[in-house]
This record gives structure tokens, sequence and C-alpha cells, in this order.
């Protein structure tokens, strides 16, 4: 049943790639290039809108994003022209546009200045004329329970809400005022062709101010609601849960991340990824990934430079649950270190360093996650898929599904091994041929069943060795 607040608008695609930091016009380029041809749904493009400008150690860490100055178009990946052009070029080629909306905050305190598009702020005085945001459109220190100001205690929703994130001074939104200046930024950029929003901190706004600002918000050009995925990490610990956005659209699955690390660490662990017992979001709420901008810097998760990450990635984009981003970062020696970008172009330089460029050994054959047999599609059963993937492996591994226990969950103990060799050379073999990695692939499959996303279902597991 369509779901009109659950709509990515990208033709049935499911992966969406975060091109974090990358400037408008290599984005522009990597549409046509490859994640078009690719099968990629979209983009998730970092903040487009006024910024401050940091300097710190000679450089400009990447984070000056997540401070807003204003709602205008200019920002450390290009200006509105750009923008523009990237979000045309890239809808050309069937690959959507989704930005990160920081509405939570403004700069953090102490902070004031000229921002990215020449704005002038003093964050001290909650002064933001280029939105314009002025004293009344924050919260009142009256507001904010906490005796530092910022929020400091998970435990009471008015501090998590009312109080400043990390000394960002915080939006008040529940005037209709700050509500309509914020769906007037979002409804602009859906008038550029942008499909849906990454709603940055979430967690941070009363569930019912993100509802008011979301009303006030068009439908796309083409019909149908714009897709919204809200951040909102919720590990079972606090008082704010990831539940209370499911009204508003998809919600992260921070809890994804560490169960797909448990699972790739111990293979049987890998049919608990979705874990009711962990109160993890139904399929069609959670937002899923291996690592995201902030976990990749702050740890716990599988990240780059871990030898299990192509597989998590890829068990990710094949199981049936949430919807999956994946991460396409640059190389950091501190976590505050911004992007590589100043003069040249960000995509030449993660050529330099391939291993950064994830996606790149993701083929779009590999991004069609299966669909459960059902009776339309009867005959794609586990031997066709199987057949069908060593067509165009030259080396599988395949992990064939036993006959299970009648009672006992699956794990990958009841799986048998084949070693296949000298499969014939398909054409995504070739294509990828130049990126030396391993190719790994996971496909869930198993009996049919009604609801799709059931963690518990058995999978068969498939990977081809490519290029060792
Ligand atoms: C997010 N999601 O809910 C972003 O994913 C996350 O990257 C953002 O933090 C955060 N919320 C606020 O939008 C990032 C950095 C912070 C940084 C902040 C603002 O992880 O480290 O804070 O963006 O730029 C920085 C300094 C802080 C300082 C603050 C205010 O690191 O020490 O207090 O700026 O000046
Ligand atoms: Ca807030």
């Amino acid at each position: 049943q369509y779901d009109p607040y659950h709509d990515p608008h990208c033709g049935g695609r499911q992966v969406i790639v975060h091109l974090f930091e990358w400037k408008w016009a290599d984005i522009a380029a990597e549409c046509e290039r490859y994640l078009g041809p690719k099968g990629f749904c979209g983009v998730q493009v970092s903040p487009p809108n006024e910024h401050t400008v940091i300097t710190q150690g000679g450089d400009r860490p990447w984070w000056e994003r997540y401070q807003p100055v204003s709602y205008k178009l200019v920002s450390r990946s290009g200006d509105e022209g750009q923008f523009k052009d990237m979000v045309d070029r890239c809808k050309k080629v069937g690959v959507r546009i989704y930005v990160d909306a920081v509405l939570n905050h403004m700069a953090g305190l102490g902070r004031s200045g000229t921002g990215s598009a020449g704005s002038s702020f003093n964050s001290d005085q909650h002064s933001f004329p280029g939105v314009p945001f002025g004293p009344n459109d924050f919260h009142k220190r009256s507001d904010c329970p906490s005796a530092s100001g910022n929020v400091d205690n998970y435990q009471d929703p008015k501090n998590v809400r009312n109080c400043n994130l990390v000394g960002l001074v915080d939006i008040n939104g529940g005037t209709d005022y700050v509500r309509g200046k914020q769906a007037e930024f979002l409804n602009h950029l859906i008038d550029i062709g942008v499909a849906g929003f990454r709603c940055d901190a979430s967690k941070h706004i009363w569930p019912g101010d993100m509802g008011g600002i979301q009303s006030k918000v068009k439908d796309l050009p083409e019909g149908g609601r714009p897709f919204f995925y809200h951040e909102v990490s919720d590990f079972n610990n606090e008082a704010v849960h990831d539940s209370e956005y499911f009204g508003e659209g998809y919600v992260t699955e921070f809890r994804y991340s560490v169960k797909v690390k448990n699972g790739v660490d111990n293979l049987d662990q890998l049919h608990y990824v979705y874990d009711q017992g962990w109160n993890m979001s139904p399929s069609n709420q959670a937002f899923v990934y291996v690592d995201n901008h902030d976990t990749q810097r702050n740890g716990g998760v599988i990240t780059i430079g871990y030898a299990r990450y192509k597989r998590a990635q890829a068990f990710t984009l094949a199981y049936n649950y949430g919807f999956t981003r994946v991460m396409s970062s640059y190389y950091f020696d501190n976590k505050d270190q911004g992007p590589p970008h100043n003069g040249g172009s960000l995509h030449q330089r993660c050529h330099d360093k391939p291993r950064w460029l994830l996606w790149k050994w993701l083929d779009g054959s590999q991004l069609r996650r299966v669909t459960w047999p059902n009776s339309a599609t009867s005959s794609c059963n586990r031997r066709g898929l199987r057949c069908q993937l060593e067509h165009e492996a030259k080396r599988c591994l395949v992990l064939q599904q036993r006959q299970p226990p009648a009672s006992s969950p699956m794990g990958l103990n009841n799986f048998n091994e084949h070693r296949q060799t000298g499969m014939p050379s398909g054409s995504y073999c070739d294509l990828i041929s130049d990126c030396k990695v391993k190719v790994e692939t996971w496909m869930a499959a198993g009996t049919p069943r009604s609801s799709p996303a059931d963690g518990n279902d058995p999978f068969v597991a498939i990977i081809s060795q490519h290029g060792y």
C-alpha cells in the first residue's frame, strides 16, 4: 500500500549515498558518470544553506556547516546556481537530492561575524538578520531547565528540546513565524527539485513543532509528499523515543549499526539484526546505515578501516530491513578535519584514496534488494537468484541454506558451503575490475512470507570474490 510519507520518489530505487562535503558541481558529475547508471536512488548532500566560516588550526572543520546563519543557498559546496544545476542534472539520470536540513538551532554561542553567503550574525544576541530571526525566535533561558543552558539531561524531554545543543542557540519552533520561515526554506528547495530531507537533530525538536513545519511544506511538483527522515538516536535509555517521530517520516535506527557490527563480528548473530527485543523500529520506519558522518568519527560501529566494512554494507543493502544509506566520505587524520577540496575538487582528491569511495564497488545489480517470493514473482526462488549471481561473478562462495530445524531460528551454522570457481565473467565484474576490492553480496532469501521484514528470516549469503 502506498504510503505518501515514506516515498523517496526515485522510481523504486533503494539506496541513498551520503556524499559528505562534496561540492555541488562534483555531485552533478558523479550522478551522470556513476550514480545514475548504477541505479542509486539519490544523494544526501551536506547542508546547502548559509553557515558559519570557522578557521581552526589552519583548516575549516566540516562541522561549521551545522551552524546555520541563514537559509540562503550559498555554502562551502557552492552557490544556488550550482545547487540548481546539480539537482537538475541528477534528476535527469534518475538520482534525487535529499537535503540535510538543520532546523534545531543556529550558530554557537560566542560566534558572530559574517556567514558563507555574506549575512551578518551574532549568536549571543540571537541576531540572524539573513533569515531574519531575532531574540523572540529562540527558546528563552527560562524555557530550559538546565543549570548551564546546554542540553545535559537526556532523562528530561524539556532539557533535550529547549536547551542549547553543544552551545548552539536553540530555535523555538513553537511559533507560526518560525515554522513559516523554516517551511519557506524547505519549499524553496522543493521548487528547485529536491525530493526530501534528512532532518538534523530532530530529537531536539518537539515532534509537534516538527509536524507544524512539515504541515506547511508543499507537495513535490510531480506530486506526493517529500521524503523525510529524522535524526533521532534511541538506545532505550533516554526520555525521548524515536517512535515519537514515526508520524513525520522515517527515523534513523542507530541500533541497527550496532547490530550489524555484532553480526559481522559473529555471523551467527546476523539474523538478529532486526531485534524487536531492542525496541528497534519496524522496517517501514527504520532508516539504516552501517556508519554515518558522526559515528565514523566517534566509534562504536563498523566504519572505514574495518575488515568487515564491505561485508556489513553489502549485508545492509541485501537484507530486507529499513531504508538504506551508504556513506562516501574523505580521509581524515583528526575528526575535525574539513574536506580536501579547497581550490580543487573533492572528487579528484577522493580518487587518490580509492578505499574511501565505498560506493564504487557497489554495482547497480547489487542494489536491487531481494523481494520475497509471492504469487506474482514465484519464479524468483532461491535457485534462480543464485544462478543469476553465479553467472555474473568469476568466483563465488555460496553459502546455501540447509533445511532448518522446524522450530529454531536460522543461524549461519545452518548453511552448507559451496565454493565455485571459473564462473564466466559478467558485466559487473568488468565494471568493477579496476577497483581491486572484494565484492561481497549477501542476499536475503527464504521461504515465502507475508511480511518481508522479519528479522528472524533465514537468508542465503552469497559472497562473490572478485579481483583477488
Ligand atoms: C547532528 N545530528 O543530530 C549532526 O549529525 C552532528 O554532526 C552535529 O554536530 C549536531 N547534530 C549539531 O547539528 C556537529 C559536530 C559538533 C559541532 C556541531 C556544530 O559533531 O562537534 O560542535 O556540529 O558545528 C562544534 C564544536 C563544539 C561547540 C559547538 C558550538 O565541536 O565544541 O560547542 O560547535 O560552537
Ligand atoms: Ca531544540
